[in-house]
């Protein structure tokens, strides 16, 4: 592994470089992408931001969004690209092959990532990629605006829950309170951020609520979605994120689950923990992610699905 000056004195080498972050983007990924691009922007580096799946609608109140470019990877070269918050080349795949031959940077904290780059920083404590982008903004001597500040409170936010999930440490509280002192106020984007919800979010909370189920020693709770569930309320992706929650936060329940069929046949799964390391149990079914949060892919039907899933579960609950 690299350290964060290395990184930052290889980026100081070149300034026409590329930023992205995984697909279906969270806060993380998008706040670190921004908070990252506006800040080299600002200091005279030729910035590209690219998000393989665009930004949320939820983040889009960020200044700088509108610069996220989607769709197409532009054809020019670029000296350095950036990935951040992507534990493996799958994590950005539509672009992946296309920048197989660049010097990429890969800066993440999940602990599966695989040091795909030619550059590898990756720090499993800490709290979100917002948090090690903050402290190699640092190293590099780079002063953050407001709009970058936003960002990454964002990123930092959003992966601890609100400074909630036990992956929230003394660091991730000194970096909010520097990017607070940087004028970030938290009531201009928490409501934003977390509270809000279009109606489609709701009515697909709704059905995944309808369907909830338990295990006899109600120690699992899974939810299930149907692509037809899903048509019929219109929902998205990003209207989805966070219903898992509302199975694992049922007294007495170790493990919560969500499993949505998509329209290609896979059935995604969420899988959420107090204890249990539900990543190792995602990564026996081909998915990954961290010890109280991860998802995996699966080819199979909703019902089998499950049945595979509560077995794997199963074994590692008791
Ligand atoms: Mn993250």
């Amino acid at each position: 592994m690299n350290s964060l000056r290395e990184i930052a004195a290889e980026l100081k080498k070149n300034k026409r470089v590329l930023l992205t972050s995984h697909i279906l983007p969270d806060g993380d990924s998008i706040g670190s992408l921004l908070g990252l691009g506006l800040t080299l922007l600002n200091n005279g580096w030729d910035v590209t931001m690219y998000s393989v799946d665009g930004v949320p609608d939820r983040y889009k109140f960020l200044t700088g969004t509108e610069n996220i470019l989607t769709g197409k990877l532009p054809e020019q070269s670029f000296e350095k690209v950036v990935v951040l918050d992507s534990s493996d080349c799958l994590r950005i795949k539509p672009i992946c092959e296309q920048l197989r031959d660049s010097f990429i940077i890969n800066i993440d904290h999940h602990p599966t990532n695989s040091f795909y780059g030619k550059m590898n920083y990756v720090d499993a404590k800490a709290a979100a990629t917002g948090e090690i982008v903050y402290a190699l903004l640092e190293e590099m001597n780079l002063k953050l605006d407001l709009s970058a500040a936003s960002a990454l409170y964002v990123a930092i936010s959003t992966d601890t829950g609100s400074f909630k999930f036990e992956n929230t440490t003394a660091i991730t509280h000194q970096v909010a309170a520097r990017l607070l002192a940087a004028g970030v106020n938290p009531k201009d984007i928490t409501p934003l951020v977390f509270d809000l919800r279009p109606k489609q979010a709701v009515y697909i909370l709704r059905e995944a609520l309808m369907s909830l189920k338990f295990t006899p020693d109600e120690k699992i709770a899974w939810m299930t979605l149907t692509e037809k569930e899903m048509m019929n309320t219109t929902a998205r992706d990003e209207d989805l994120d966070g219903i898992v929650n509302y199975a694992k936060n049922i007294e007495g329940v170790e493990v919560g689950l969500l499993l949505r069929e998509k329209p290609d046949g896979t059935v995604k799964v969420a899988f959420r923990s107090h204890n249990v390391d539900v990543g190792s149990i995602a990564k026996t079914l081909g998915g990954g992610g961290h010890a109280r949060a991860a998802g995996c892919s699966m080819e199979c039907s909703l019902e089998n699905c499950l049945q595979k899933v509560l077995t794997a579960v199963g074994k590692e609950v008791q």
